[in-house]
C-alpha cells in the first residue's frame, strides 16, 4: 500500500459545507497542512470529517475534550467511532474547547495545538494530515473568534 504511492502525499481540506462541494482557498502559507480550526473557550469545534482517500484515516486533536468517539485515535482495546474513517465514510468529530483549551490571563490571547491523523502512528501525519487549532481568551477575541491583538499571523509546525 505504502509502496504503490510512494511519494504521495494527502491533505485535510477545508469545504464551506457539508455537501463537500465547494473548497474553501486556505492560507497558501499553510503549506500541506490542513485548515487552522479555531474557537473561543466556551465554545465546541463540531468538525464533519469526509475521507476521500483509500485508507482509514481519522482526525485526532490535542488541547482540546471529547468523548471517546471524537477522540479520532486508535487506541486499544475499545476504539472510539472516529477512531478509524475509512474510505467514502465520514463522522462527525464534537470537540470543547474549555478553559484549559485556551491561555491563562497572563499568556498571549491564544493557545495553538495541533490535530493529525492517528489510525496508524505517525504514518498519515508524515503523508501530511495535521493542522493547527487555536483557542482564543473570549474576553480577547473579535465576534469572529479570531484574536483582536493580532494582525498578522504565522503558523509553524517545528
Ligand atoms: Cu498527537
Amino acid at each position: 500500500m505504502v509502496n504503490q504511492r510512494r511519494g504521495a502525499k494527502l491533505r485535510y481540506v477545508e469545504y464551506t459545507d457539508a455537501s463537500f462541494g465547494t473548497r474553501v482557498i486556505t492560507d497558501p502559507r499553510l503549506g500541506i497542512r490542513g485548515p487552522t480550526l479555531r474557537g473561543v473557550v466556551g465554545e465546541y469545534l463540531a468538525v464533519t470529517f469526509l475521507n476521500r482517500t483509500p485508507d482509514p484515516v481519522s482526525m485526532h486533536p490535542h488541547g482540546v475534550k471529547y468523548d471517546k468517539d471524537s477522540e479520532g485515535a486508535h487506541y486499544e482495546p475499545k476504539p472510539g467511532l472516529g477512531a478509524a474513517v475509512g474510505p467514502g465514510a465520514r463522522f462527525t468529530y464534537v470537540w470543547q474547547l474549555d478553559e484549559s483549551s485556551g491561555p491563562l490571563p497572563d499568556e498571549p490571547s491564544s493557545k495553538g495545538s495541533l490535530y493529525h491523523s492517528h489510525v496508524n502512528g505517525d504514518r498519515e501525519t508524515d503523508l501530511g494530515l495535521f493542522g493547527f487549532i487555536i483557542v482564543t481568551d473570549p474576553k480577547r477575541a473579535r465576534a469572529d473568534g479570531t484574536p483582536k491583538d493580532v494582525d498578522r499571523e504565522m503558523a509553524r509546525s517545528s
